[in-house]
């Protein structure tokens, strides 16, 4: 496959550091399956070849980092859009257990369930065009989980109450105050800046940093639940990605058209 037809450009710099460019602009990096499919091979490659920090970006100046889920692959109804083998959940994944840092490069907007990868990666830095905005009340989505712990965790739970129930986008000043992003840098540093910080921790040892990463993952994705809670939080999903509101908001976005919805 040429590197025109791939949704993803892979580069390694200096043996250690690598970068994966999100390249389906036509489609503003939404987020496929075979997009997804690429991110884990290249990610378990680069774990393969002693690769360090990742960084994950859109090419220079883009004006949407994703757009998130590609909503062509959500299922139409009947089916948990958000389920445990869902490939942006599996990417989540993967990027909590790459043994390095991973860092979200971020220039645009960035949409839905990009939003959640740009949360899960360990480190983000924006330039004053980034934005993030969380989309699953558009479209009729009970997000997951694990997602809602990613945002609770990353920017509180009053703010990621506002980003869920508002789906109005944050900006980059914003994002920065709230933590979203760790650093916020103009558009002509953030390559530099963030090189700069992936060659730090680069230079740093990769065998304390697999062990402490692996050990924030654990910390922060234990949440004892009863049996009960789990199958409760599965009834009340269930509810919604079977319901008229779903179906309708994943039609609507196909046909170009506002969904109609009805609270059923
Ligand atoms: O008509 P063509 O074939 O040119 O395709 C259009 C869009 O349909 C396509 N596209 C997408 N295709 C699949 N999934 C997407 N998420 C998606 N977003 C865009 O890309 C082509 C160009 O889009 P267009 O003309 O709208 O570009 P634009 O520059 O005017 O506007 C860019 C955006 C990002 C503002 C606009 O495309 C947009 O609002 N996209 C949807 C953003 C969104 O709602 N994402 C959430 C996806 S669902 C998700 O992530 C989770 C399930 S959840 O919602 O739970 O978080």
């Amino acid at each position: 496959m040429s590197d025109e037809d791939r949704c993803i450009l892979v580069e390694t710099l200096d043996q250690r550091i690598g970068m994966i460019t999100f390249n389906r602009s036509a489609k503003r990096n939404a987020l496929s399956k075979a997009f997804l499919e690429d991110v884990r091979a290249t990610l378990e490659g680069f774990r393969q070849s002693g690769v360090r920090v990742v960084i994950l970006r859109a090419a220079s100046a883009a004006r949407v980092w994703s757009a998130g889920h590609d909503v062509a692959d959500l299922p139409r109804g009947h089916v948990d859009p958000l389920g445990y083998d869902d490939p942006l959940e599996m990417t989540l994944r993967a990027v909590q257990r790459f043994p390095g840092p991973v860092i979200a490069m971020v220039t645009g907007a960035v949409w839905g369930g990009a939003c959640d990868l740009a949360m899960t990666c360990d480190i983000a830095i924006g330039d004053p065009t980034s934005s993030f905005c969380m989309t699953p009340a558009r479209l009729g989505v009970p997000y997951n989980a694990s997602g809602l712990i990613h945002f609770i965790g990353r920017v509180g739970l009053n703010i990621a109450k506002e980003m869920f129930f508002t789906a109005s986008p944050i900006d980059a000043q914003r994002a920065a105050n709230l933590g979203l992003l760790n650093h916020l840098v103009e558009a002509d540093e953030l390559e530099s800046f963030t090189l700069a910080m992936a060659r730090q921790i680069a230079s740093l040892s990769g065998a304390a940093i697999e062990v402490i990463k692996e050990q924030f993952r654990v910390l922060t994705m234990t949440r004892p639940l009863p049996v009960e809670t789990f199958e409760r939080i599965h009834a009340l999903r269930a509810k919604v990605y079977n319901s008229h509101d779903y179906s309708e908001a994943i039609q609507a976005f196909l046909e170009k058209r506002p969904p109609r919805f009805t609270g059923n």
